[in-house]
């Protein structure tokens, strides 16, 4: 299927969905995210993949930010609807069950910071640039930006951020915990790329069962936490990718996932 908002695009295991509006430095719009729901329900739906990469066409911007010639023309219901199908749309991102990462090659602001932290990991170029600026438009992040950047860097990191608006270098994010990695603009996609080739070696069992334990557990208290722990880890020991794994390492071989159980 073709799309005029993004690139879907899938090789061996690895989706990579490549936002591109290059005019609008490939700012969300609703199109966009009509594309970006049925990208990602597709990706949900084939059991192939084990890895998303999520990233911005050009060289310039990840995600500017939502678009805001659109959302300056919405009215009370537009923006009402707007809201949801990006708050559905990046719900469905962090719940997918398999790894999703974040190349940022350029400028991810507002909505386009809050669409890298839905991700599991960032890496970003030596050139991104972060920031949550909508209070510069009379505005506050509406796409669960308050809520994970205060997760990702401490309360009162965020709210200076916040209520600035002002922006970091690739390198400051990297300082404050927004990202994991910070590369040359031109190896950012390979580093991205072999990181997920190393993940998609794994069990899609036990990555699900990784990626879910952390998402839920960090919403609770820790001995909730590792109660979900203790579930998960029983579930992956029932898999046929466990007994494989422990099999392969007791015969000195590699393993051989095959993800069975979904
Ligand atoms: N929307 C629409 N067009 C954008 C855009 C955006 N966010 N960002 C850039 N563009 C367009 C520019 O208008 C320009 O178009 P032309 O003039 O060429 O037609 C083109 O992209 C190139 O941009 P610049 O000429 O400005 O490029 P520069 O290199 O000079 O500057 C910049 C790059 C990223 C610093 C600058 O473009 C900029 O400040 N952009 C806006 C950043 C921003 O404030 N983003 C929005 C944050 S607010 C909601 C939930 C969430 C949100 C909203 C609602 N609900 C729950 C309802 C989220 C809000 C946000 O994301």
């Amino acid at each position: 299927m073709s799309f005029n908002c993004i690139i879907l695009d899938i090789q061996d295991q690895i989706a990579t969905i490549s936002f591109n509006r290059p005019k609008a430095l490939n700012a969300l719009s609703n199109e966009l995210f009509d594309e970006l729901d049925q990208a990602v329900g597709q990706i949900r739906n084939n059991k192939e993949i084990k890895v998303l990469i999520l990233t911005g066409a050009g060289d310039k911007a990840f995600v500017a930010g939502a678009d805001i010639s659109e959302l300056a023309a919405m009215d009370a219901l537009k923006s009402k609807f707007f809201s949801k199908k990006g708050q559905d749309v990046m719900g469905q991102l962090e719940t997918l069950p398999i790894p999703v990462i974040a190349a940022v090659n350029g400028y991810a602001l507002g909505g386009g910071l809050e669409a890298a932290m839905v991700c599991d990991f960032i890496y970003a170029s030596e050139k991104a640039v972060f920031g949550l600026p909508e209070i510069t438009l009379g505005l506050i992040p509406g796409f669960g930006g308050t809520q994970r950047l205060a997760r990702l860097v401490g309360n009162n990191m965020a709210k200076e951020l916040i209520f600035t608006g002002k922006s970091l270098t690739a390198a400051e994010a990297l300082e404050v915990g927004i990202v994991n990695k910070v590369c040359p603009p031109e190896s950012l996609m390979d580093e991205v790329m072999s990181t997920a080739v190393k993940i998609a070696r794994m069990g899609r069992v036990a990555l699900r069962a990784a990626k879910e334990t952390v998402h839920y557990g960090s919403q609770v208290d820790l001995e909730t936490g590792c109660k979900i722990e203790n579930d998960n880890f029983g579930l992956c020991m029932a898999s046929p990718d466990a007994k494989e794994g422990t099999s392969a390492f007791l015969e000195k071989r590699k393993p051989e996932f095959k993800g069975e159980l979904f």
